[in-house]
């Protein structure tokens, strides 16, 4: 069973190229600012919220989330501090599938995933429903652990970690795109690993939502 698993780590490296300017990790180190939030699922739901095409908001708890569609998506997770943990097989629910049972105002751009202890990370509209974006319960196979986002995370796997909120909490609509945590504290607004999108100051006019005093 491990030497399977390593086997296909190994196949996963060879296939898939990193990102310039990134190392490959063994394992899957934790990595995250601030404490991990214990799950109580009395006081939990996922909300979206904001812009909605009927302007009322829509709440979930987590056993309303089972019924709905799932996916699997295999992927690399790419920190933008270096480090590439490879071949995560993740569960869940497309971010499509929000769209379809809350749909957004025609103006929306761009959403803000929130998170518990109010870490935030917007996308652009475009990122949020590519098709490999997903609400994900599962990594290879088993729940989420605590450390990586039980017992919901959005997973964006074509951007930065960063942009891949554990500990989802909320989707809120935006017509206008506004910064989230790491992206109001100098790192990129898109947040591209394939062109190497770290950091606020290389930012270009069109990657919006600059950062105060630009
Ligand atoms: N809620 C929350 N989600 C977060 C973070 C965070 O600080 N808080 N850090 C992000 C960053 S920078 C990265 S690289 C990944 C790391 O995920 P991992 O610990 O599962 O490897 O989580 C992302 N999701
Ligand atoms: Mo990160």
């Amino acid at each position: 069973m491990a030497s399977d698993r390593q086997g296909a780590v190994e196949a996963a490296d060879a296939s898939r190229p990193l990102p310039p300017g990134q190392r490959h990790v063994h394992g899957w180190p934790v990595s995250h600012y601030g404490p991990v939030p214990r799950f109580r699922p009395e006081r939990w739901n996922l909300r979206v919220h904001g812009a909605t095409a009927d302007g009322a908001e829509r709440t979930w708890t987590f056993d309303e989330l089972a019924p709905l569609s799932h996916v699997t998506v295999v992927a690399d997770l790419h920190c933008a501090s270096g480090p590439t943990s490879t071949d995560h097989e993740w569960y869940g629910i497309p971010a499509t599938a929000v769209l379809d049972l809350v749909p957004p105002a025609p103006e929306v751009t761009h959403v803000m995933a929130w998170a518990e202890y109010g870490y935030s990370t917007n996308l652009r509209l475009a990122d949020f429903t590519a098709s490999q974006t997903l609400l994900a319960t599962h990594h290879n196979g088993e729940p989420l652990t605590a450390e990586h986002g039980f017992p919901l995370r959005l997973v964006v796997p074509h951007l930065y970690g960063y942009k891949s909120p554990k500990w989802l909490r909320a989707i809120e609509y935006l017509t206008e795109d506004r910064r989230g945590f790491w992206e109001e504290r100098g790192y990129h607004n898109i947040a591209d690993p394939w062109k190497e999108q770290r950091y606020s100051y290389q930012e270009q006019d069109d990657d919006g939502a600059h950062p105060p005093g630009r």
